[in-house]
């Protein structure tokens, strides 16, 4: 683990007596896991908390925030102390941006911050060292939040980042009295009504091409009517992860001229090259951009780029 400047935080924490805690726009598990986490340690310390966000919660999380979020609007006040949990950089906050007029702490595991653990497998894993230092009791629902953001961004201790480390903090934290049971159904396995329709819709889409090495799934602007962006999240991982395809792809219709693809490769094959044809990037195994063309006719330059390097 790299060390980070954990006395930046006393430094904020110790002038802030009221604070604004927001996270990045279209929120994961460890945003809202890490900003309801970090409510419960300023808490503790006896300070004011409000929780703000640009676009609000997703309904699916907002059962970590034990406090309201508000939905940032222009006549908002401008804030003297704000904490940024999550985001690889400040304009990640999206509009709330204009509120931050003075201290802004930034705690993540993306990029260099404040305080930043770049190897840690979630900002709630950073956010164990914060409270260890500054001696917060560890109590349920913190420690409830903390397994949140864990549990998501290690995609259910299934990717890399699910290190020997990672488990020795989720033990801490069922120790703790985190529900892994309750939380792993509520943030991993229940789905929207809308993710089922979307769902649906693409696997009717299905199609292969190249021997099935290659696999898309498409959803026109009708398919995606009414679905939020957390909606059709996963909805990539079905064309990827059927056994002997290479990459898979998701074709999503914004407009008459503009689609936007998510490439991903299951085998070593960089799929940052393919997006970076048609003006996106990305990185080897996980890679996105836009084409400003029909749907169909975006399918059939995407999929022959991706036939061409197979
Ligand atoms: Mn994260």
């Amino acid at each position: 683990m790299v060390r980070g400047a954990l006395g930046d935080v006393d430094a904020f924490l110790q002038s802030a007596s009221d604070v604004v805690i927001v996270s990045h726009i279209n929120p994961d598990g460890d945003a809202i896991g890490s900003m309801a986490a970090m409510g419960h340690i300023v808490r503790a310390l006896g300070k004011r908390v409000t929780f703000v966000h640009e676009t609000g919660v997703p309904q699916r999380f907002s059962f970590l925030l034990d406090a309201p979020c508000v939905a940032y609007d222009a006549q908002m006040n401008p804030h003297a102390y704000v904490i940024c949990v999550d985001c690889a950089s400040l304009d990640r906050i999206g509009a709330v941006q204009r509120m931050c007029h003075g201290a802004v702490l930034n705690i993540d595991h993306h990029a260099t911050h404040n305080y930043v653990v770049p190897l840690a497998a979630s900002t709630t894993h950073v956010l164990m060292d914060v409270l260890r230092h500054l001696r917060v009791p560890l109590t349920q629902p913190l420690a409830s939040c903390l397994y949140a953001g864990l549990l998501t961004d290690t995609g259910g201790f299934r990717f890399r980042s699910a290190t020997a480390d990672v488990f020795a903090v989720a033990h801490e934290l069922v120790c703790a009295g985190a529900d892994a049971h309750a939380l792993a159904f509520r943030l991993l396995e229940q789905k929207t009504m809308q993710h089922v329709h979307v769902l649906s819709r693409a696997l009717q889409t299905l199609s292969f091409a190249c021997g099935d090495k290659v696999a898309w799934v498409a959803l026109d602007r009708e398919a995606l009517a009414g679905a939020a962006e957390d909606d059709i999240e996963g909805i990539v991982h079905i064309p990827t992860t059927i056994a002997g395809v290479h990459v898979g792809v998701l074709f999503k219709q914004k407009d008459d001229h503009e689609v936007k693809v998510s490439l991903r490769a299951q085998a070593n094959i960089n799929v940052a090259h393919i997006a970076q044809q048609f003006g996106g990037g990305g990185h080897i195994a996980a890679a996105g951009c836009t084409v400003y063309d029909t749907m169909e006719r975006a399918i059939q330059r995407v999929i022959a780029a991706v036939c061409a390097v197979l």
